[in-house]
């Protein structure tokens, strides 16, 4: 009995699972656009982590992109990590480190909550809702591949 309460307990709240998100958010996005981004300020509490992988069930895939500087021109790259530092933050933003909504399923709608998993290499699956904020002049090129 007690090895069944404390396995429970280990599920329910694994001591390493210390990485949280801190405003999810996205932007609304056109009819017929297949891509959208995803941000968000990852906090550890504890011990570095690494976020490997994420996905939503309003997009076909999620990737994990860096934007990085070519001559004048901002590009955006995909990485297979990002890493949030133990004790630390890591940010995701508009023209810096975001996620990618590839082959979106629908248009997403300013004000709705978008669910998203992001997939922890020591903390596990971290679910959470993006907020969709409207469309923006400020939205980043890259938006348009
Ligand atoms: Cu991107």
């Amino acid at each position: 009995m007690r090895y069944w309460l404390i396995a429970a307990a280990l599920l329910a709240l694994p001591a390493w699972a210390q990485v949280s998100a801190e405003q999810p958010w996205t932007r609304a996005t056109p009819p017929g656009a297949k891509v959208g981004g995803g941000f968000m300020k990852l906090r550890s509490s504890g011990a570095a982590d690494r976020v490997v992988g994420a996905s939503s069930p309003v997009a076909g895939r999620v990737e994990m992109h860096i934007t990085v500087r070519e001559g004048d021109v901002m590009k955006m790259r995909e990485v297979t990590a990002f890493e949030v530092p133990a004790g630390g933050t890591f940010e995701l933003k508009p023209g810096g480190a975001h996620l990618m909504l590839m082959d979106l399923k629908r248009p997403l709608k300013k004000g709705e909550k978008v669910p998203l998993t992001l997939k922890l290499e020591k903390g596990g699956e971290l679910k959470l809702e993006l907020t969709v904020e409207e469309m923006g002049a400020r939205q980043p090129a890259h938006q348009r591949h």
